[in-house]
């Protein structure tokens, strides 16, 4: 049994969406961001870094969007939503998943948040260099998936990774130049949001109008 505590659209996202395409049984929990509820003595005893997503698993708190991603497809073989061990397509599968999370999810961080690098004076460099990280990322996904494709891993079908992919390109719809912009993204995201448990989410977390 899992407890997901997630904002809309948020990074928790990707996990809620998991949890619904695999048919995991789930209680979710809205944290009101407005609130401050992330920051709440209670909440950081279960995620110290104050943030979405932090999920339950059988009562035990796990934080990091892309570490859930993983252990879901861990836990939850029969889904295929990872190459298995041994696989040589598995190399690509934990490349791609960690440079999500340690390249371009802090870019979008930087994006969102332009004050917490170095505060109000540098939102404007911030936002640029985050643009010109998020592009060059999503020049080299494109890259990669016109090689490997239709999924970034080489496989038949998606992997965790083109789910986390996914919800990235969904973010970049606040830039001046969305994913959407690269053709290859662009189908990738077509696939991934025609299945029904994209709708699902979307509906879960009351979000519309994307892609
Ligand atoms: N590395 C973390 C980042 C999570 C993150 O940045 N979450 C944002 C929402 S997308 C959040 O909780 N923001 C509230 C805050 O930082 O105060 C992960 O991937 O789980």
């Amino acid at each position: 049994m899992y407890t997901l505590y997630y904002m809309p659209g948020a990074a928790s996202f990707v996990v809620h969406w998991l949890l619904i395409d695999i048919g995991a049984s789930y209680r979710l929990v809205c944290v009101d961001g407005e609130r401050g509820e992330h920051k709440s003595p209670e909440y950081l005893r279960l995620n110290p870094n104050g943030m979405v997503p932090l999920l339950l698993v059988d009562g035990r708190p796990v934080y990091e969007a892309a570490a859930l991603g993983l252990l879901l497809a861990e836990r939850h073989p029969e889904h295929a939503l990872a190459p298995v061990l041994g696989d040589p397509r598995r190399e690509m599968y934990l490349q791609w998943m960690l440079h999500l999370a340690n390249t371009v999810q802090p870019a979008f961080r930087n994006w969102f948040y332009p004050t917490e690098p170095a505060g109000e004076g540098a939102q404007e460099v911030v936002q640029s260099m985050a643009r010109s990280r998020l592009e060059a990322a999503f020049q080299r996904l494109n890259d990669h998936l016109l090689v490997q494709g239709p999924y970034i891993c080489g496989t038949d079908t998606p992997t965790v990774v083109d789910f986390h992919a996914a919800m990235l390109a969904r973010w970049s719809r606040h830039l001046p130049t969305s994913a959407l912009h690269w053709p290859a993204i662009a189908s990738l995201v077509e696939r991934m949001t025609a299945r029904r448990s994209f709708a699902a989410v979307c509906q879960a977390e009351d979000l519309s109008g994307w892609p």
